[in-house]
């Protein structure tokens, strides 16, 4: 019987929360529509009409050992992989359905060779498995509040059989916590109305899971959605509590706290366009700059975040995602031990940027271009050893001469007259 313990949750937290940065990798049978991983929801496409793509479904290029590369070249430390999503269809080989990836053309164990491919990378293996699944005769279809289909007659299957459904679910987990070796993140989607917890099997699921895998990291959605903590901030933990909070395509304000105010762990996850599953229609990519900085609010904030990616019908990564990846693993080959093992820096924001804390090192993110005498905001002066430019490890004086009557309290960084611009994204102190 699983039950929470401080000690035992610290320890199996420690690679993650060192960590920082991931891969989200959203992928199935919507990757040939092309419209999101929601489109047969939204498009309240029959049941017998989304299985053309089942038919059709042939991966030609996927070799996850591109991804895994691709992932760990960004800096990225671990990969999150939709083993299923909420369409039903499995990338693995499950005995319980017969919707999945080894009975279409391409006949392969999908998760199989990505786990093998993620582990061989050295990078930490995670797979999404929805909780919701439109295929089972057994789930109520009737998607989520914002594109219900509860009023669709096509969608309308009666005669469901709750507990049927609960088995099928559970077992499909069991098969991913015991056919493919060490599963270091478990990511379940999602909660909703009265869709939580024990309504699940949480409980039993979750004893199950921690059994076959006790080190796993569980995300927080058997008991929350999208938005919500879980009961790991109450104080009160449940036995599916979450082990880190999931926020979706938000940053926390002020990252995240229990009821006695220290500090969550979370994961933001985010993504690169507006769609998690490929659409090849949205090519509003975010620069590799912006998400650069929103990493490392992140980490100033004691928080991870999960980049998507959604490869397409062939499984290749879109080249606007692969050229995101490269450049922002330009930035993390400088800088990224102020990323790794980095967490909330504890003291005042600086205007021109972001702060990241490891033990007694602080690293100064500057966002803006800077130049002359910057401001070290938040430390007095004479607490200070040495400061360092990251991307080149040289000196940069302490600036005494600004320590001056105007202000007396303020610590400067001496990048001198000329401008600094060794990292025009971010440079780091
Ligand atoms: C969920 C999925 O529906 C989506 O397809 C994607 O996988 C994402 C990472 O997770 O999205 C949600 C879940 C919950 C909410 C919003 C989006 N919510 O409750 O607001």
């Amino acid at each position: 019987m699983y039950q929470f313990n401080r000690e035992e949750y610290n320890k199996r937290m420690e690679w993650y929360v060192d960590a920082r940065f991931g891969m989200f990798i959203h992928w199935g049978l919507y990757s040939i529509p092309a419209r999101g991983e929601w489109v047969r929801s939204v498009e309240e496409i029959p049941k017998e009409d989304y299985m053309k793509y089942f038919y059709e479904f042939d991966p030609k290029d996927y070799d996850p050992k591109k991804w895994a590369r691709a992932a760990k070249e960004a800096g990225m430390k671990y990969v999150v992989l939709t083993a299923k999503h909420h369409d039903g269809f499995c990338l693995f080989d499950s005995k319980y359905t017969e919707f999945k990836s080894t009975n279409t053309k391409c006949g392969r164990d999908l998760v199989a060779e990505y786990v093998e491919a993620v582990r061989a990378e050295g990078l930490k293996v995670g797979l999404y498995f929805s909780l919701i699944d439109w295929y089972h005769d057994d789930f109520p279809h009737y998607g989520d509040r914002q594109h219900p289909m509860r009023n669709n007659p096509a969608y309308t299957n009666e005669n469901r059989n709750w507990d049927n459904y609960v088995t099928f679910m559970h077992n499909q987990v069991r098969e991913i916590c015991t056919n493919y070796g060490q599963i270091d993140v478990l990511w379940f989607d999602f909660s909703y109305d009265d869709m939580m917890g024990e309504k699940w099997g949480a409980t039993k699921l979750v004893n199950m899971v921690r059994e076959l895998q006790p080190q796993v990291i569980i995300d927080n959605r058997l008991e929350a959605s999208g938005q919500g903590y879980g009961s790991l901030a109450t104080g009160n933990p449940t036995p599916y509590h979450g082990d880190f909070v999931s926020p979706e395509q938000i940053i926390p304000p002020h990252g995240i706290r229990d009821v006695n105010g220290d500090p969550l762990n979370w994961e933001a996850c985010i993504t690169m366009n507006n769609n998690w599953g490929y659409c090849a229609r949205d090519k509003f990519f975010k620069p590799s700059s912006m998400i650069i900085k929103k990493l490392v609010e992140c980490v100033s904030k004691g928080g991870n975040m999960l980049l998507n990616v959604g490869p397409d019908a062939y499984g290749n990564i879109p080249p606007e995602s692969m050229q995101i990846l490269s450049e922002i693993g330009a930035w993390m080959k400088k800088n990224s031990k102020s990323v790794y093992g980095c967490g909330l820096a504890g003291i005042e924001k600086p205007d021109y940027g972001r702060v990241t804390r490891n033990g007694n090192l602080l690293y100064y993110h500057m966002f803006e271009n800077t130049m002359g005498p910057v401001p070290l905001t938040g430390i007095k002066p004479g607490t200070i050893k040495k400061i360092r430019l990251l991307c080149d490890g040289s000196e940069v004086p302490i600036s005494d001469s600004w320590v001056h009557t105007d202000y007396p309290d303020i610590v400067f960084a001496n990048l001198g007259p000329d401008p600094v611009l060794p990292d025009a994204v971010d440079t780091v102190l």
